[in-house]
């Protein structure tokens, strides 16, 4: 028998000098503190490029212990991914309390101003499998872990403060109903089709819910610019054992921000990791994404007085009425080692509360806490997912459960059981013990609190609350969704509740669908439908950033272009803490005006401008010459123009706005000429605003 791996020979490919076994696979020359190849069972490796045979042209043997164990472990590689949220990105950080809550809650974590647990978020789409696009137009999921001193606190909310229905009952139904089509296998990640709209137009509890998922909060432009809730109303109990109502926030310090339909459905094209690239470029650049943790706290009397059931996930509670007060910081800083390890293998369940933070009756909660601990043990193959690093708690933890798949903490010594009499192992403490909340109203019934029936009241106090481009955009996707439904009926159904939540909606949705005549307003399970007064915290617009901090510039240059424009541009994108990304006709390098050469980070046919948030067309006239034959560029602005973004043109780059389609008719305060490096500083504090939202009415006329 002979064996390849000392056959090995050095070549060198480039200026770099590789080992070269005799199928040609080329290796990095192993350095001294190279670990060695090991099998499973910690057996060096000789060769891991060629299975054992009989002879060169044999056979493979069974005997390959190396080969077996290695494609064994490959086959077992995939778990089943999660049957909602499949799609999802992590990263580790910190939840520091700034504002002691020690008068509502014995919850050491909300406790001592200053006291700092590790934390771990994972953001999600809710519908698409784990390969889908990051832009589909869905809810996204914001679950934290925060690993206390008391246990896991898991805090598994959504960006988005209501929900679709209000008993967990019928989750299996909503989610078959938006997941692909049973039969046909699609659409993937999509809510646009028959079935969805079917099941929502049938549940007038969706119709708040709908109205959120339409809005710009379902195209986030990236994970770092949304809020995130708890939906709940959850409950903090102090020493005393009274208990204080709670709706848990978290408000990014960066701002609000969302993308258009347009974009989205580009960006799914052209980067469908574009979410999960952009927490990766922040947090690795040291840009560390910030959200306030607030709280809306309120008691029974409120409870009792507030127009609706304070039980009822389909409903907020106003900032106006109930004040989030900011009581803690969450800071993102560090990613994962490994993807599959922690992203994939974190296990959230809302069960995990600490000491001092309890549930309320809300059904969907309750649901909820059964659902989570069911479903891990089967993704995660058995009863000790909790062993696994990132569900572990950071806090000593004892019991008696022992065995099971890939046990790691088995109790140690001859006790594993009690009472005991041997003094040993861990006992039950009635006083720090988790204490559960005496809350159960005596009845046993499936029915619903009677206000769970107002299904839209607030949808309509959503809608008002909108800027006009933003409810411009709700209109649009519920038009783009009811079009890709093929069937009439479902399309009307959708409209008649849209009467009772604003008629201008309604009509206006109507008009876009081509529907001649308008139905009768779905008859209401509980009137009056209320007129509440608008929310300005429910807008994105209203609550943006005010800074470029954290944006994306993405800037054409070409051979020629002007080296001191380009040089102050990029002092003053740094000075504002954005991110400036050069697109040029090839990578490897430009030249400019002062014969330095730069390199690129990103050929123009890999990069549209709808990766990035305000474009900057700074070719050399040359270069003009060139993009302005190149459809890619010409796509380029005329995208960047048609989603209202802003545009600066250097003095060469005149002629590439025509390409574009930008007539001198078109030219507007979003279109800004860079004529010297004095009009740089404007054009990025114009950017600030993010958008130029009074284009959007020109350049869509259907
Ligand atoms: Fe859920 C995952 C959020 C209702 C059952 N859910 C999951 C995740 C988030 C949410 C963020 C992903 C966690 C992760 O990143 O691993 N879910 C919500 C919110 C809801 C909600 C905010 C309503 C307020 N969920 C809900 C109900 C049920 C579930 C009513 C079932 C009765 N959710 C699940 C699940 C998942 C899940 C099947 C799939 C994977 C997982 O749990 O870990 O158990």
């Amino acid at each position: 028998m002979s064996d390849t791996a000392d056959k090995r020979t050095t070549v060198t490919i480039g200026d770099q000098t590789f080992e070269r076994g005799p199928q040609g696979a080329t290796h990095q020359t192993a350095s001294g503190d190279t670990p060695p190849l090991t099998t499973q069972q910690g057996v060096p490796v000789a060769d891991d490029q060629n299975s054992l045979k009989a002879g060169p042209r044999g056979g493979t043997l069974l005997e390959d212990f190396h080969f077996r164990e290695k494609i064994f472990h490959f086959d077992h590689e995939r778990i089943p991914e999660r049957v909602v949220h499949a799609r999802g990105y992590g990263a580790h950080g910190f939840f520091e309390l700034t504002d002691s809550l020690s008068d509502y809650t014995t919850a050491k974590v909300l406790g001592k101003t200053g006291t700092r647990v590790p934390a771990f978020v994972r953001f999600s789409t809710v519908a698409g499998a784990k390969g889908s696009s990051d832009l589909v137009r869905d809810v996204r999921g914001f679950a934290v872990k925060l690993y206390t001193e008391e246990g896991n606190w898991d805090l598994v909310g959504n960006n988005m403060p209501v929900f679709f229905i209000q008993d967990a009952m019928k989750f299996p139904d909503m989610v078959h109903a938006v997941k692909e089509e049973p039969d046909r296998g699609f659409p993937q990640a999509q809510s646009a089709h028959d079935n969805f709209w079917d099941f929502a137009s049938l549940s007038p509890e969706t119709v708040h819910m709908l109205l959120w998922v339409m809005s710009d909060r379902a195209i986030p432009r990236s994970f770092r610019f949304m809020e995130g809730f708890g939906v709940h109303t959850f409950r903090l109990i102090n020493a005393e054992g009274n208990s204080t109502y709670v709706k848990f926030h978290w408000k990014p310090k960066q701002g609000l921000q969302s993308i258009v339909w347009n974009e989205a459905v580009k960006i799914n094209g052209a980067d469908p990791d574009f979410h999960r690239r952009d927490l990766w470029q922040a947090i690795e650049s040291g840009d560390y994404p910030e959200w306030e943790l607030g709280v809306q706290l309120f008691d029974d009397a409120f409870a009792d007085t507030f127009d609706f059931d304070i039980l009822d996930a389909t409903k907020l509670i106003p900032e106006e009425l109930v004040p989030v007060r900011r009581i803690g910081r969450l800071v993102l800083d560090r990613m994962v080692d490994n993807f599959f390890a922690e992203t994939e293998q974190v296990a959230f369940c809302t069960q995990n509360v600490v000491p001092g933070i309890g549930f309320t009756n809300d059904p969907l909660l309750q649901g909820r806490n059964f659902s989570y601990l069911d479903t891990q043990t089967k993704r995660l193959g058995g009863p000790n997912f909790t062993h696994i690093p990132i569900n572990a708690p950071k806090c000593p933890f004892h019991n008696f459960q022992q065995d099971g798949h890939a046990a790691m903490h088995n109790p140690k010594g001859r006790v594993n059981y009690e009472p005991n009499s041997w003094g040993a192992g861990p006992r039950e403490n009635p006083k720090t013990g988790y204490k559960h909340f005496p809350d159960n109203n005596g009845r046993t019934t499936r029915e619903r609190g009677e206000l769970f029936a107002d299904h839209y009241s607030q949808a309509r106090q959503f809608y008002i609350s909108q800027t006009k481009p933003e409810q411009t955009h709700i209109k649009n996707a519920f038009v783009f969704e009811l079009s890709k439904v093929e069937t009439p009926n479902i399309r009307s159904r959708v409209i008649a509740h849209l009467l009772n939540v604003d008629e201008t909606l309604a009509k206006g949705v109507a008009e876009g669908l081509g529907l001649k005549d308008l139905p009768a307003p779905a008859p209401a399970a509980r009137t009056p439908i209320t007129d509440l007064a608008a929310s300005t915290a429910l807008s994105i617009l209203k609550n943006g950033p005010d800074s470029f901090a954290g944006r994306k510039l993405g800037v054409i240059v070409t051979d020629g272009t002007d080296a001191a424009l380009l040089n102050a541009l990029q002092t003053q994108v740094e000075a504002e803490g954005a991110i400036m990304e050069l697109v040029a006709p090839v990578v490897g390098g430009i030249t400019l005006t002062d014969g330095q050469i730069i390199p690129a980070q990103q050929k123009i046919v890999g990069a549209p401008s709808v990766l990035y948030d305000a474009v900057v067309l700074l070719s050399s006239a040359e270069g003009t010459k060139l993009l302005g034959k190149d459809a890619t560029t010409r796509d380029f602005v005329a995208d960047a123009f048609a989603h209202a973004k802003f545009i600066a043109y250097g003095p060469d780059a005149t002629a590439l706005l025509a390409k574009g389609g930008i007539t001198s008719d078109d030219m507007d305060d979003g279109v800004i000429a860079l004529k010297n490096e004095a009009d740089i500083k404007p054009f990025i504090t114009t950017c600030r605003k993010l958008r130029f939202w009074d284009r959007e009415a020109k350049t869509h006329s259907v």
